[in-house]
């Protein structure tokens, strides 16, 4: 059976963003990939037209020579309408061919997501054990509608089946199968510092037990499962065989369990590990001797959320930190050398003008290497999308205009600003934070290389342009 694993593409509004940063392999899809490869007659490849970048004319052709039995799709709330639109193309040359998709927006939204009449299935949450069942039943022509987490079309209804509990041992699903893509185009910036090194994303845990209410991280739930530091470690020494110099920890929040943290540096250490890596972290998960253990073994950056600078609004608003808290995070991270980077969101349900300059002021008084500032969309999976469903709030499901929070396309505004004030509120913060004297002479002093300073100074002219484009464009739509 010949199974291909795809990625649409990103409409170009959401590549002109995300592409800054780097592209990375798609992680999700090369861990069905290692899952199922070995099973007896499976065939299976990768297609990921975020970097093969084909017209659906192209790539057309491509299913066409390559007859997959089965095309499983990654979708995102950002890729819905480019994956129906490959779903449907699909269908149209290989009519016989199963249509499977997962990923965030499906496990969100599995009813809407299967309103495309071209997509067979849909599975919710961790795709691994679903998607092997449904490879199976499909080969041995057995109905394959009992399987937990499988989503189905009966008599023109949308029927999502009951979840199985997340994978316990996540030491026993294989390495992501990143093979199954062409490795060498992918490139990340892994800590904004523009270095040659060959770079990848891995991930150490499944699921966040915090529970922000603008996040969409629904997948896993509150349920927090880590793979032991030795199966990471193993990873990670395969990779640095393999020529990366550089890594990006992609789990929600890597700092969570501090004894977990603690033992990984340490036989990071213990290995002799030369890769660099950065990861997301929370401010109330540091302290001195992590930050410390994290340095030694060669930790290069932490992002952290801070969201708003007033403590009404982050009680508000679930996030479970305070201040201080992002206070001690930032200077730890100074002491030791390791970058900061620090994101704030725009338009929490209630903020005023006085609780965004409140975010404006805190985010100058961190002063972190970087920042990064979002105005508040309501991702499906999240608490504020569910309440704002409930409420049929209008325009809520036109999902070629989400964009994640970088940018302000929809006309929803959950606070005193309106949609056009936040997104010049976002404009002014990245104004304010990155063309300040000081921060400006601070980067320069950084600066070892001319690639180093072309990324700096291409950062510099994005940031002039959004103050240009926000100043002249009362309404923007790009
Ligand atoms: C790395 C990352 C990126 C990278 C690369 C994305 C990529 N190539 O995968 C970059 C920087 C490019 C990126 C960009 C964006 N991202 Co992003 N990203 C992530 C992050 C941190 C990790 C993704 C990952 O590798 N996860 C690990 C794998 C194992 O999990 P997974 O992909 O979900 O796959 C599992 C299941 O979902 C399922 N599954 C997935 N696909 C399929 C397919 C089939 C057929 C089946 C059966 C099952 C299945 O099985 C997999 C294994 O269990 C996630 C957060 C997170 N923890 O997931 C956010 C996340 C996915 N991103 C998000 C967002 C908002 C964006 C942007 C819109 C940001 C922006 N521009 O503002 C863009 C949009 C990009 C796009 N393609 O649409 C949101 C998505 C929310 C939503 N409702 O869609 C997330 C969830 C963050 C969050 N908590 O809000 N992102
Ligand atoms: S924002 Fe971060 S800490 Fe909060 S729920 Fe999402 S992943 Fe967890």
């Amino acid at each position: 059976m010949k199974v291909m694993l795809a990625c649409a593409n990103d409409s170009p509004l959401v590549a002109s963003f995300s592409e800054k940063g780097g592209i990375s392999v798609p992680l999700g899809l090369a861990y069905l990939g290692a899952f199922v490869r070995d099973l007896p007659g499976m065939q299976v490849s990768g297609f990921d037209n975020n970097v093969i970048k084909l017209v659906p004319q192209q790539y057309r052709e491509l299913f066409r020579a390559e007859a997959p039995d089965v095309v499983g799709i990654s979708i995102l709330t950002a890729t819905v309408h480019t994956t129906w639109e490959m779903a449907r193309i699909v269908k149209e040359v290989l009519p016989h061919a199963v249509v499977v998709v997962g990923g965030m927006q499906c496990s969100a939204l599995p009813e809407d997501t299967l309103e495309e009449q071209a997509i067979d299935y849909g599975v919710v949450g961790e795709g691994e054990e679903p998607f092997r069942e449904l490879l199976v039943a499909l080969q041995e022509k057995r109905d394959p509608t009992g399987i937990p987490n499988l989503v189905y079309r009966r008599e023109g209804k949308v029927l999502v089946n009951p979840r199985r509990p997340p994978i316990r041992d996540l030491d026993t699903i294989p390495f992501p199968a990143r093979d199954l893509f062409d490795i060498d185009r992918y490139r990340l910036n892994v800590n904004r510092r523009a270095t040659s090194s060959k770079s990848t994303t891995i991930l150490t845990s499944r699921g966040c037990p915090y529970g922000c209410i603008f996040c969409s991280s629904s997948i896993y739930g509150r349920h927090f499962n880590q793979r032991s530091p030795q199966n990471v470690i193993a990873e990670m020494k395969l990779l640095e065989q393999q020529g990366y110099g550089e890594l990006l920890i992609v789990d929600d929040t890597f700092t969570v369990n501090r004894k977990w943290i603690l033992e990984f540096c340490e036989r990071y250490r213990q290995e002799g590990l030369e890769l660099r890596w950065n990861c997301h972290a929370r401010v109330n998960t540091l302290d001195e001797e992590v930050v410390r253990a994290m340095k030694a073994a060669h930790c290069t950056g932490m992002a952290f959320g801070i969201e708003s600078g007033n403590p009404e609004m982050l009680r508000k608003i679930d996030k479970g930190i305070t201040l201080e808290q992002a206070h001690n995070a930032v200077a730890l991270c100074r002491k030791y050398r390791i970058d900061s980077l620090c994101s704030y969101i725009f338009g929490h349900p209630g903020d005023t003008w006085a609780t965004v300059k409140d975010t404006m002021r805190v985010s100058l008084a961190l002063d972190s290497d970087f920042a990064n500032f979002c105005v508040m969309v309501p991702m499906p999976g999240s608490r504020i999308f569910e309440d704002l469903l409930k409420r049929e709030y209008p325009g809520l499901k036109e999902w070629d205009r989400y964009l994640g929070h970088s940018r302000r396309v929809l006309d929803i505004s959950l606070c005193d600003l309106s949609p056009d004030e936040l997104h010049r509120v976002q404009a002014q913060a990245f104004w304010r934070f990155y063309f300040r004297p000081r921060y400006i002479w601070r980067r320069f002093l950084t600066i070892k290389s001319a690639t180093a300073l072309f990324t700096l100074l291409r950062g510099a002219y994005i940031v002039f342009l959004f103050q240009l484009q926000t100043r002249f464009k009362r309404r923007s739509n790009v």
